[in-house]
């Protein structure tokens, strides 16, 4: 199998970082250029329609977009370790936590960086600097959210690893362009991001 993925991009990070913490190794990377717009041709357009990156293209030619799709798929085919809950109430637990996770944090952050960062604006041709401030504002509301949450508990959606923390990973990391970090204001959430460090998701390249 191969995944396409992009440096700095956080939808294939959440990918990659899910592909490390499974401890999976026969999955080719290929990267993108997306500010020179290699998503963008006619051949890659064929395995991915939107021209959006991660797209993992199986053995016999078909393929999966969606970061989230391409994750449950990887979970069937590897389900070991467990990212996504190992029963009916946890896998639904689990991905109530990594919808709030996506709406409520990574949105909003993609949002803010695509519509604020100069750098996003060969990708975000419609850049609105009203856009940038409202998703910065609903992103910072729910950090302080989610950092009372992790007063009580590890991981995002409990005493384990599971695919909600990389969708959360994924997106405050991409807040990093913004200069913005958890710090001591969101304490728990400042343990929870060292203590991810240290993990192989931690690890993958932004
Ligand atoms: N909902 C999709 C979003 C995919 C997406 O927006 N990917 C970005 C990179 S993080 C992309 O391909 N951008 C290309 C562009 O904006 O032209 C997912 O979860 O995979």
């Amino acid at each position: 199998m191969r995944l396409y993925s992009a440096p700095y991009a956080p939808n294939p990070r959440r990918v990659t970082m899910f592909i490390a913490e499974k401890g999976i190794t026969d999955i080719e990377i290929v990267s993108l250029d997306l500010q020179a717009g290699e998503h963008r041709t006619p051949e890659f357009k064929a395995k991915s329609p939107l021209s959006q990156i991660p797209t993992l293209e199986l053995d016999d030619g078909r393929s999966l977009t969606e970061s989230r799709a391409i994750c449950t798929y990887l979970e069937a085919v590897y389900p070991d370790p467990p990212l996504m809950g190992r029963d009916a109430f946890e896998r639904a637990e689990v991905e109530m936590w990594d919808r709030r996770v996506e709406l409520m944090i990574t949105m909003p952050i993609m949002m803010w960086m695509r519509h604020g960062m100069p750098v996003m604006a060969r990708l975000e041709k419609n850049q609105n600097a009203g856009v940038a401030e409202s998703n910065q504002a609903t992103a910072m509301r729910m950090v302080k959210w989610f950092d009372a949450q992790l007063a009580d508990c590890a991981f995002i959606a409990g005493d384990r690893l599971t695919i909600a923390d990389l969708t959360a990973l994924a997106g405050l990391d991409f807040a990093k362009m913004a200069k913005w970090r958890p710090d001591d204001c969101t304490p728990h959430l400042k343990r929870w991001r060292d203590m991810m460090a240290e993990r192989p998701a931690g690890k993958v390249a932004p």
